[in-house]
């Protein structure tokens, strides 16, 4: 793995249905992410990914723009991203490994907007109890977290090249689900409709977390040329991670990610990654959420 990293810390939460994961970013600092990456001989470059004052993508600004559908902050949530986007993509002109530490899952959008800008054919590995891949059309709440992957796919009414003229969609069949148990009607439509490759955590208790990951891996990278991770915290049996938004019952444990992430570092062939909703408010006094995944994401960078 590439170990000049451009760290993106994005305290934005208005994709998500309730507050607080903008918090995440801080809680994660906190629990020493960083300098478990900068002791392992990461050299780590860190930027806050703000909207500046006064810009014409300020917050304030985009919040009193139009919405898209019924889709909740979709301007402030547009707006977000191509302000990451355009981080993205500068950290992989740099030559540096982004990783986006989140705020909620929405902020995948950007992420994959400006790093598809260089990665033209981008595998996704996509860890989380949800499939994330409802369009305006389906969305059962309107909450922007849970579009990113159609979005991606170019199958919602917004697109990456909305958001990042240079961005390129993700092609279905690079793109792997591992942890997905709570899926919406449209969306295992679209997964029917499109041959996704969905392992579920049946499926990944059954033949073991290394082995799923090195199939999932292997999709991911069959012609193409990177490899992104998105992390979603609520991958995890939220008796792990109680700080998140969205728990759902029957996830994955800590030994499992760790075995699976075991194999994504021997590989070394991801390319950039997300760690998103973690919610500080949500969590125990004791912050055990945002610990245990700073945790799991430096053991991807261990030598
Ligand atoms: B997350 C949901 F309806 N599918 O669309 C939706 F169940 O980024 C949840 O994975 C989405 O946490 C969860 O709102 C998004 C819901
Ligand atoms: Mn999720
Ligand atoms: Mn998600
Ligand atoms: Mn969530």
């Amino acid at each position: 793995m590439q170990r000049d990293m451009e760290v993106l810390l994005v305290p934005f939460g208005q994709g998500a249905g309730r507050p607080g994961s903008e918090w995440g970013p801080e809680a994660l600092v906190k629990a020493g992410l960083l300098e478990k990456l900068e002791a392992q001989g990461c050299k780590v470059n860190r930027s806050w990914v703000v909207p500046p004052a006064g810009s014409s993508v300020s917050l304030e600004k985009v919040c009193a723009g139009e919405q898209i559908g019924a889709m909740k902050h979709s301007s402030s949530v547009r707006g977000m991203n191509r302000l990451l986007a355009q981080q993205a993509s500068a950290a992989v002109r740099r030559g540096r490994f982004p990783l986006l530490i989140g705020g909620d899952h929405s902020l995948a959008m950007g992420m994959l907007a400006g790093i598809s800008e260089h990665y033209r054919r981008l595998g996704v590995i996509w860890l989380d109890a949800h499939a994330d891949m409802n369009t305006e059309a389906t969305s059962p709440s309107g909450n922007m977290h849970g579009i990113p992957l159609a979005v991606a796919m170019h199958v919602a009414e917004l697109k990456l090249a909305d958001i990042w003229p240079r961005a390129q969609s993700i092609d279905p069949r690079h793109l792997a689900l591992v942890g997905a148990r709570d899926i919406d009607p449209g969306e295992s439509r679209l997964m029917e409709d499109l041959h996704i490759r969905c392992f579920s955590p049946q499926e990944i208790k059954h033949r073991g977390a290394a082995n799923t990951m090195l199939e999932a891996l292997q999709i991911a990278q069959r012609g193409t040329d990177g490899i992104h991770l998105s992390f979603d915290v609520d991958s995890l049996d939220p008796q792990y991670v109680p700080g998140t938004g969205t728990p759902v019952q029957g996830g994955l444990v800590p030994g499992e990610i760790a075995a699976a992430f075991g194999v994504l570092r021997r590989s070394g062939k991801l390319t950039s990654m997300d760690v998103v909703e973690v919610n500080p408010q949500l969590d125990q006094p004791d912050g055990r959420t945002a610990r245990l995944a700073a945790g799991l994401v430096a053991s991807l960078f261990n030598r």
